[in-house]
């Protein structure tokens, strides 16, 4: 049996996540929400769920008392365009956020999850094949909290024991609940394009490559990682995972073989195109593979066939 609280549970991970935590634990597997982004439909009545706020230790304390949580997954975030917009937000809810579901599994003995990203490393970073331990310079925001949620993550495994693990999210693609305000969004939003049989309007340019996964492959890493057995794991925060790697043309070609009138023009946005060159290309995951047997199962041509059929049901 589990207890898990997810906070951020309504968010791009947090709504498959909490379903899913539900479908294979027999635990509460509790959703925790802010005010104005409360749980719907089957998320609110599948399982319990409270108001949490990241930034209320005392809602964390209180969640995790009430159900006798062991684990928490920690999903509040702002994605990395809108930390540019919004950086004290961002470290506030990134870090103050984090500190509060450290000190709290501290004191009453949880494992925690906290994702960090391919927005981590930063333009020092070798682009191809990013190794696990490299220099982790990032120029924004989004990573710099995220750099600073690795180190404090490690810190309270290393000073308290705290069983902290996490991996580096790629962009991630899903069609579930749309992402907001981050630089991948545009893997998302150009299938909806194509669906709905709308000329997609691509935010970054031709060439620009980045790390994506198909939200299935990142659910079943977040899970592996907090079940993998602790004698094996070398590493903490956070693993390099990866699945895939593309440019919007390859994406756009790939979808084309299925929308043959799917058409795409440029509209490059600055903010966005910025944050995306100065993440890698391709990460290299071998520490996850081998520490804890990471394997992903999409590659882009599965992925773009289930987007397509699931966003047809969707939609049409
Ligand atoms: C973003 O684009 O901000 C995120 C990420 C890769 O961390 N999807």
């Amino acid at each position: 049996m589990k207890n898990v609280l997810v906070i951020g549970s309504t968010g791009q991970i947090g709504s498959e996540l909490t379903m899913k935590l539900r479908k294979i634990y027999n635990g509460d597997i509790v959703a925790g929400y802010i005010p104005g982004a409360e749980p719907k439909g089957e998320l609110a009545e599948s399982g319990p769920s409270m108001v949490v706020d990241i930034t209320n230790a005392q809602q964390i304390a209180e969640a995790v008392d009430r159900y006798h949580i062991d684990t928490i997954y920690n999903l509040a975030a702002l994605l990395s365009a809108v930390a540019e917009s919004k950086p004290q937000l961002a470290w506030h809810i990134g870090i103050d956020g984090l500190l509060n579901v450290l000190e709290v599994a501290r004191e009453k003995k949880c494992a925690v999850f906290t994702p960090s990203s391919i927005g981590s490393f930063g333009p020092n970073a070798p682009k191809d094949g990013t190794p696990q331990d490299t220099i982790q310079q990032p120029r924004t925001m989004y990573g710099v909290t995220k750099v600073t949620g690795e180190l404090l993550s490690n810190y309270y495994a290393l000073k308290y024991g705290v069983d902290t693990r996490s991996v580096r999210f790629p962009g991630l693609i899903s069609y579930v609940t749309p992402p907001g305000g981050g630089t991948t969004d545009y893997a998302v939003d150009i299938y909806y394009s194509a669906v709905k049989g709308e000329l997609f309007k691509c935010p970054i340019a031709a060439g620009t490559l980045m790390d994506m996964m198909y939200m299935p492959d990142a659910l079943r890493a977040a899970i592996e990682i907090m079940e993998a057995p602790e004698r094996k794991l070398r590493h903490r925060n956070s693993f390099n995972i990866a699945s895939m790697s593309f440019d919007p043309e390859v994406i756009y070609h790939k979808i084309k073989q299925y929308v043959p009138d799917f058409e795409m023009v440029y509209e490059v946005d600055p903010l966005r195109q910025s944050i995306a060159d100065s993440w890698p290309n391709k990460l290299d995951d071998t520490c996850a593979r081998m520490e804890w047997g990471w394997r992903p199962q999409y590659d882009l041509d599965a992925m773009t066939r289930d987007m397509l059929d699931k966003l047809r049901k969707k939609l049409l």
